[in-house]
């Protein structure tokens, strides 16, 4: 891989995920199958070999950049493990069709999640959501544009405030919306009788639990204790199917730098895990494009969904 040197877009596009200039699981999946489409596009021999070897190099780089987003590594399975061709031509061509099928489909994805998940939401709603999930913001649109009138709370989301793109986007739709800290959430779901907490997801393992930002378990430990449901709104190319044999996703830790200034704080230590697991016992369902399901149901629909891309791997 080291003598292996990728084009400026390409290396750029890894970056920009890395240092989340491109962010959320879903935009990551898009940004990722669009990314080793045009790398396979600016490549210039003929040597079907040589050209599936740099896909593979090329994925690996991609891989690397957020561990914890299972969309990533699904979106280069949904893509690069369905292309198939007898010359680089015919590779190129067909991977260029199914990314953009991919990207086409995983944006109806969100709609449809949005559709689905708005249907069990009552006008007046006090509802609660976490980080940015343009999943769990489709479903607040939906409502909102089906005249219920819900009122929002939104956590900051630190040490990103994530929080603040999505009470942004959600004032501009004309949402009624809250912005509060992340520690208001326990005061909060009692104080303002809220209903719901909705968020999204990054992974879904097969026993139906949930990778999301670092705070989702607290908060739906809080959900579990006010007796509210909390639902988690994912597309299912964010199912694990590497979870059918144990292989959980890693949680991402970044760089300490995030939360503060270590210099300001001699002799302390810090860590910065991004993600937490929520077990599936706390999620009352999983709302997809396929419709709301239950925890218990992912692994069926893993099955089905990667069947036929179950034997490649990267
Ligand atoms: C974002 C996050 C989001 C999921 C789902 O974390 O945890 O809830 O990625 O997002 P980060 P979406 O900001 O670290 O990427 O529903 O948009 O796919």
């Amino acid at each position: 891989m080291a003598d292996i040197t990728f084009p400026d877009h390409f290396t750029k596009t890894a970056n920009d995920i890395r240092t989340m200039r491109t962010r959320g699981a879903g935009k990551i999946a898009r940004t990722a199958a669009k990314a080793i489409a045009d790398l396979a596009n600016s490549y210039k021999s003929d040597d079907l070999k040589k050209f599936k070897s740099y896909l593979d190099h090329g994925a690996k780089h991609l891989l690397n950049t957020r561990p914890s987003a299972i969309s990533l590594k699904n979106a280069l399975r949904l893509t690069l493990g369905k292309a198939s061709g007898q010359t680089v031509q015919d590779l190129k061509k067909n991977l260029t069709k199914i990314s953009e099928d991919f990207i086409a489909h995983s944006l109806k994805a969100v709609d449809l999640v949005g559709q689905h998940g708005s249907k069990i939401i009552h006008d007046q709603d006090p509802l609660l959501t976490h980080c940015h999930s343009s999943a769990s913001t489709s479903v607040l649109i939906h409502a909102h544009e089906q005249g219920k009138r819900i009122k929002v709370f939104a956590t900051e989301t630190r040490p990103w405030n994530q929080g603040h793109i999505t009470v942004r986007e959600l004032a501009q739709k004309g949402l009624y919306v809250t912005l509060i800290v992340d520690s208001a959430v326990r005061f909060i779901i009692k104080d303002e009788n809220i209903k719901a907490v909705f968020v999204g997801a990054d992974t879904i393992h097969s026993d139906g639990s949930v990778i999301n930002k670092i705070g989702t378990s607290q908060i739906a430990l809080v959900a579990h204790e006010a007796g509210i449901p909390f639902y988690v709104c994912a597309e299912t190319y964010k199912f694990s199917p590497d979870s059918l044999r144990g292989e959980l996703v890693e949680i991402e830790e970044r760089d300490i730098s995030e939360i503060a200034d270590p210099k300001d704080f001699p002799k302390v230590r810090f860590r910065n895990p991004v993600f937490d697991i929520t077990p599936a016992e706390y999620v009352q369902a999983i709302i997809t494009e396929r419709g709301i399901i239950s925890p218990a149901d992912v692994q069926e629909i893993i099955k089905e969904k990667f069947k036929e891309v179950e034997e490649w791997s990267l």
